[in-house]
């Protein structure tokens, strides 16, 4: 009898608890492999059930990751907040002359690294605004900067709106793009920029930059560029249920197609300071634990599910271990983006703090470099 780590409920019982909830069909489905529908999204999202939808997603984790979750040492640099564009849920981004912009130079990048080189950091995330009058040349100098500071760092940069923005400056080939970043040492891409891929919402919310066709095409460059890459979802702002699989449907497609992601983060909209900010609430617990546990069902292709604990809060963070999330991400360091909207989380944990949060839930954690190699169980 295989104990589940959530509520320690045993397989029987689940089975029951799944049964009752009226899922039985969905579970079987899930059991023998077979692929779930938009229609079985939909149901998933909307059945009042959610402990039931938690532990059919529980069962998934368990059977690829055991009890391991993953955590990383990072840091992020957000290298500048100037942007061309005015996304409604952004409290990030300032346009070139406002006070509140900020733009580093590839020197002070190179600084933020060697800030940390006491700490046992494997990766540094970079993502920033879209500016107006960079160069071509300062992307790569952004890179080359951190792996200057500590070569061996993993340099996981560059949203697909960035990478789309550097395609199009660059004057050069996408080939030739893609192997002047590999050169500078990017080694990987973060899933940020999707935020919801449904044209409604895009026209509503983020009409001015790249849109879900966009999105995906060039996350599809990216793969075929032999990179890694993660995929987000911008949940609970003005997204219905049906736009939020039809989300997870094309991001499960464009993995049958490249098998370049790594990770599904489904990110937990903060409207402080944004143009939504009236939209009247932050995320809750319940709908947290739902997109974690509706993604790795639905998500049946993509080996991991990450709760990102700045945006889920640690609460949830830690209760979406069981409910279908196998990594936390990491202590993080400096972030801005979460902390302009509002989240009340801190700007770092150490690792002991994440390792606290995953053996307090009844898991193991396990250190991980970006690209999901183990570095070890955590001490
Ligand atoms: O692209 C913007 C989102 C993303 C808000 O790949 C907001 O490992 C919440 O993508 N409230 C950046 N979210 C973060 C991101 C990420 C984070 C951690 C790990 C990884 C990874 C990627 O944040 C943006 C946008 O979708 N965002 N504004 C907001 N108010």
């Amino acid at each position: 009898m295989t104990a589940f780590a959530y509520a320690h409920l045993d397989e029987s019982l689940a089975q029951k608890l799944i049964d009752r909830a009226g899922l039985g069909d969905l579970d079987r489905k899930v059991q023998n492999g077979e692929r779930l529908s938009f229609e079985d999204g939909v149901r998933l999202y909307q059945t009042p059930y959610l402990a039931a939808v938690g532990l059919m997603a529980q069962r998934v984790r368990t059977q690829r990751h055991g009890r391991k979750v993953y955590f990383n040492v990072n840091q992020h640099v957000n290298y500048t907040n100037i942007c061309i564009y005015s996304c409604k849920f952004c409290a990030f981004a300032a346009k070139e002359g406002e006070a509140r912009g900020y733009l580093m130079t590839p020197e002070v990048v190179e600084q933020k690294v060697r800030e940390q080189l006491h700490r046992p950091v494997t990766e540094v995330h970079m993502v920033a605004g879209i500016h107006p009058t960079m160069p071509y040349q300062y992307y790569l100098d952004v890179v080359r900067a951190a792996k200057r500071a500590r070569p061996d760092i993993h340099v996981k940069a560059f949203t697909m709106v960035e990478i789309d923005h550097i395609l199009k400056i660059s004057g050069k080939s996408e080939d030739e793009v893609f192997a002047d970043l590999r050169e500078a040492g990017l080694g990987s891409c973060p899933g940020g920029g999707a935020e919801v891929l449904v044209d409604r919402v895009h026209k509503a919310v983020f009409r001015e930059k790249q849109g879900p066709q966009g999105w995906l095409d060039t996350a599809r460059k990216v793969q075929r560029a032999g990179f890694q890459m993660n995929a987000t979802m911008l949940y609970g702002h003005i997204e219905r249920v049906d736009e939020r699989v039809q989300h997870l449907v094309k991001l499960r497609e464009l993995q049958d197609e490249c098998g370049g992601f790594m990770a599904y983060i489904p990110l937990a909209f903060w409207p402080y300071h944004t143009d939504l900010a009236n939209y009247g609430h932050v995320t809750t617990g319940w709908l947290d634990l739902r997109s974690i546990a509706v993604g790795r069902l639905m998500l049946d292709n993509f080996p991991h599910l990450k709760a990102y604990w700045i945006m889920l809060t640690q609460e949830s963070a830690q209760s979406a271990l069981s409910f279908g999330a196998n990594d936390i991400d990491g202590t993080v360091t400096e972030e801005k983006i979460t902390h302009d909207a509002g989240t009340t989380e801190p700007q770092r944990l150490d690792e002991t703090q994440l390792c606290h949060l995953i053996r307090e839930a009844g898991f193991e954690p396990v250190q991980r470099s970006t690209v999901y190699q183990e570095l070890g169980a955590a001490g």
